[in-house]
């Protein structure tokens, strides 16, 4: 067989480790993945990269990119008689899909600063076209508003650490200086975390930093991120197993989706 892999920006650290993942797992069962990337999150660039996979014969598509529900049906529907998995949708979506409980790492990042003492925690979403990023900050507000906390400061950046870098410069120069911030990925997290050294202030002591995602380097940041961790392993490979078994559907099979639980990995960015 070969599986393809549409997927959104390979130079971000997440979705790389999960095309790794995939090839991983797939090369184990003696399978091909060919990878189409999308360079926007817009559905035509999400359409093109499926109808790449499709001209090149593949026998089921996983499909890595951020996708409404409506985007999702559509695509679903483009991919008519192949088998596609969708790894970056609501949870609510009506589509064969694998995915971490956004709702579920979202609490968990904000009840670990409140019972640390936190009530000035600024938010730093991904971009709000994204579904992920959008389900990530509605999770946190609303464990926040559970406790009647409300976030100091809300901004966006784009997932990369240039973002994290320069949105955290903004929010550091405002009057009521937060306590800590609620950051919703771990590559952002590493601008934040030279932001705050710029400004001279001391992580965990003097402003906390929650990070998402536990990419391989997290470990690695000064001081090492306190993060809440998605199974990047897992997913790759339960993802390509879940679609393999889908293809060739065997005795009393039922195609399954799941959603995958997130943890807590506490480091040093917070106290
Ligand atoms: C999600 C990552 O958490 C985030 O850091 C960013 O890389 C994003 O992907 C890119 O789309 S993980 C995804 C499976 C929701």
């Amino acid at each position: 067989y070969t599986l393809g892999l549409a997927t959104t920006e390979l130079a971000l650290h997440a979705p790389s480790q999960i095309a790794s993942a995939m090839k991983t797992r797939a090369n184990q069962l003696g399978f091909n993945v060919v990878i189409s990337m999308t360079d926007n999150l817009s559905l035509s660039a999400c359409r093109a990269a499926v109808s790449e996979l499709m001209s090149q014969r593949v026998d089921g598509v996983l499909i890595n990119v951020p996708l409404s529900n409506d985007n999702a049906q559509a695509i679903a529907q483009m991919c008519n008689n192949l088998p596609a998995l969708f790894l970056d949708v609501d949870p609510q979506a009506d589509v064969f899909k694998i995915l971490f409980d956004p709702h579920c790492g979202a609490e968990q990042g904000v009840e670990h600063l409140l019972a640390l003492g936190h009530q000035q925690i600024a938010v730093l979403t991904g971009p709000l076209e994204s579904i992920s990023a959008r389900l990530r900050y509605e999770g946190w507000l609303q464990t926040m508003a559970k406790h009647n906390v409300k976030p100091c400061t809300v901004q966006h950046g784009d997932w990369s650490a240039a973002s994290g870098y320069q949105q955290a410069l903004l929010l550091l120069n405002q009057p009521e200086r937060p306590t800590a911030i609620l950051v919703a990925n771990d590559q952002m997290a590493l601008g934040v975390l030279r932001a705050a050294h710029e400004f001279g202030l001391r992580v965990p002591e003097q402003i906390s930093v929650m990070g998402y995602d536990d990419t391989e380097d997290s470990a690695f940041f000064f001081p090492p991120l306190t993060t809440i961790k998605q199974d990047f392993r897992l997913l790759g490979h339960e993802s390509v197993n879940r679609l393999v078994d889908d293809l060739h559907p065997q005795g009393d099979y039922r195609r399954s989706s799941l959603l995958l639980p997130t943890s807590l990995v506490e480091r040093h960015t917070t106290a």
